[in-house]
C-alpha cells in the first residue's frame, strides 16, 4: 500500500482533521527526550478504542510499523518511529474517567499528565504516588508503557504497583480488557504486569485501572549538605540499615548541584560535595522522630549543614530544584550527554559511586551523578565535551554497566531499553529469557508492526 492510500483509508476512518502528513507536521512527531529524530510518514490522532483498533487493522493489512505516543517525554527512544510509519498520537484520551473512592481507584485514559491525576485525587484525599520527575508533562499512559519510576519509589514502589487493570488494543486490532478494579485477582496469567513496562512493543493501552492511597496526613523535608560523595553515600546506606523508609532520598553531586543552581538561582550550596534531600511522610507523631533519626545519621557522616525545611513554599523549592537537574543539565556546556539509569543494590551504592569516578578519571571524561540513592537507581550522565571525544565516553559507559552487573545491578531502573540500551541488554538477560521474551513479542504481534526494532538488539 502506498503512503498515499494508507493517508486515505486513515482519514475516511478519522476525518481529516485527526490525520497529518505535511513535512512541517511530522517533523513535531519525530523526536522525543533522547534528541534523535525519525520522521514519521503519517501522524493519527484517533478519538475512540474503535479507532485505534481500526487504525491496526489498516496497518496489519499494509503491514506498516505504529508508534504509540505520549508526551514523548520518553528517555530511551520508545516513541520513536525509527522505521516511519504511523505515528499513534493518543493526545485525544485525556479523560480521568472515574475516581471511585469507595474502591479506592481511579479509571483514566492514557493521556492524562500524571501531575494532574495527583492533584485532581488529592483534593478528595487521595493519593497517587508514582511521581517521575517529568510527572509535570508525561503521561499515565507513558509512564504506564515504561513502568516509570521516580522519587518515591523508596517508600511507595513504582507505576506497576499501582496498576490494577488495563484496556489494551492489541496489534491486530482486537481489544482485551486484563484484572478488574478488585485488589486481588489470580485469574489466569498476570497480563495486566507483563504490559506494564513493555515499551509500547506488546499493545497500546486505551484505559487504565489504577489504585489509590489515603493521602499521607503530613510531610517534613529535610536537606543535608556533605564535603564529599562518600559521606552522603554511607548516610543513606545507614538510613536504610536503621530500618527507616523515607519516602525519598535523593541526592546530587557537585556537578548536579552546579547545574540545577546555575540554572534556577535557588540558593543552593553550589560549592557543596554533595548533597541529600530526604522526605518522610505520614502520621506528624511518628515524623518527627524520624526527621530526627534521620538527622543523627547526618551528622554522624559528617554532614556540613542540615536544614529541615520550613514550610510548604520551602520544600516545593528543594523539590523543584532536584526535578529540574536533567533539564539543568544543559547548562554544563556539553556538546551532548549520555545519560544512565542505572541500578544496584543499596548497600552497593557507595562502592558504585567510587567505581564511576575512577572510570570518569581514567577516561577523562566529565560525569554528573545525581538520583534516586534511596532505592540505589544513580543516573550517571556522562558528558561529551567534543565530538572527537565520543567513542571514549561510550568505552566510559560499557565499563559503567559492568561495574553495575559485578555489583549485582540492572542497566536500567526507570528509563526503559527502548532503541538507546537494545544494544546492552544481554549484559543482564540470559539467552534462553531473551528467546522467550521474542516469543511473547510474536504472540502478540505476528507481524512485527507495533513499534519494531525495539529493545531487541
Ligand atoms: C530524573 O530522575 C529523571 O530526573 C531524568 O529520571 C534523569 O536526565 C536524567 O538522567
Ligand atoms: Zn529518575
Amino acid at each position: 500500500m502506498t503512503v498515499h492510500q494508507l493517508k486515505k483509508k486513515l482519514t475516511s476512518l478519522l476525518g481529516q482533521d485527526n490525520v497529518l502528513a505535511s513535512r512541517e507536521d511530522l517533523l513535531c512527531y519525530a523526536y522525543d527526550a533522547t534528541k534523535r529524530v525519525h520522521v514519521p510518514e503519517i501522524v493519527v490522532f484517533p478519538g475512540s478504542v474503535q479507532e485505534v483498533s481500526g487504525i491496526f487493522r489498516i496497518a496489519s493489512q499494509a503491514r506498516t510499523p505504529v508508534v504509540p505516543r505520549g508526551a514523548g517525554s520518553g528517555m530511551t527512544g520508545g516513541a520513536l518511529a525509527l522505521q516511519g510509519g504511523i505515528v499513534l498520537a493518543m493526545n485525544r484520551f485525556d479523560q480521568i474517567l472515574e475516581i471511585d473512592e469507595d474502591n479506592l481507584v481511579a479509571v483514566v485514559q492514557p493521556a492524562v499528565i500524571t501531575g494532574r491525576l495527583q492533584r485532581v485525587v488529592q483534593e478528595k484525599g487521595l493519593f497517587y504516588p508514582p511521581d517521575p520527575a517529568s510527572l509535570d508533562f508525561s503521561t499515565l499512559g507513558g509512564n504506564i508503557a515504561e513502568n516509570s519510576g521516580g522519587l518515591r519509589a523508596v517508600k511507595y514502589g513504582v507505576t506497576k504497583d499501582y496498576v490494577l487493570g488495563l484496556e489494551v488494543v492489541l496489534p491486530s486490532g482486537e481489544v482485551i480488557q486484563t484484572g478488574s478494579k478488585c485488589v486481588k485477582d489470580v485469574v489466569g496469567y498476570n497480563l495486566t504486569q507483563l504490559l506494564v513496562g513493555s515499551e509500547g512493543t506488546l499493545g497500546v493501552v486505551t484505559r487504565a485501572i489504577l489504585k489509590l492511597l489515603p493521602l499521607p496526613e503530613a510531610k517534613q523535608t529535610l536537606s543535608a549538605v556533605f564535603p564529599d560523595i562518600h559521606g552522603a553515600g554511607r548516610t543513606v546506606s545507614e538510613i536504610i540499615r536503621r530500618k527507616v523508609i523515607p519516602a525519598t532520598i535523593e541526592f546530587l553531586d557537585k556537578n548536579a548541584l552546579w547545574c540545577v543552581e546555575h540554572y534556577l538561582q535557588l540558593g543552593l550550596p553550589e560549592s557543596a560535595g554533595a548533597f541529600l534531600l530526604i522526605e518522610v511522610d505520614g502520621d506528624p507523631a511518628i515524623l518527627e522522630k524520624e526527621i530526627r533519626q534521620v538527622q543523627s545519621i547526618c551528622e554522624a557522616n559528617q554532614a556540613l549543614k542540615i536544614e529541615v525545611a520550613q514550610d510548604e513554599k520551602d520544600q516545593e523549592r528543594l523539590w523543584k530544584a532536584r526535578r529540574s537537574v536533567s533539564a539543568s543539565m544543559a547548562h554544563y556546556g556539553a556538546f551532548k550527554k549520555i545519560n544512565e539509569d542505572v541500578v544496584v543494590p543499596r548497600a552497593s551504592i557507595p562502592e558504585f559511586i567510587k567505581n564511576v569516578q575512577e572510570i570518569s578519571r581514567r577516561f577523562d571524561v566529565p560525569v554528573i551523578n545525581f538520583g534516586h540513592a534511596g532505592d540505589g537507581n544513580i543516573h550517571v550522565n556522562v558528558l561529551v565535551m567534543k565530538p572527537e571525544d565520543e567513542p571514549r565516553c561510550h568505552e566510559a559507559v560499557e565499563e559503567i554497566f559492568a561495574r553495575t552487573v559485578e555489583l549485582g545491578g540492572r542497566i536500567s531502573g526507570e528509563h526503559g531499553i527502548g532503541v538507546s540500551k537494545r544494544d546492552y541488554i544481554a549484559k543482564n538477560l540470559e539467552p534462553g529469557v531473551l528467546e522467550l521474551m521474542k516469543a511473547i513479542k510474536k504472540s502478540f504481534d505476528p507481524h512485527n508492526i507495533l513499534n519494531p526494532n525495539k529493545m531487541f538488539p
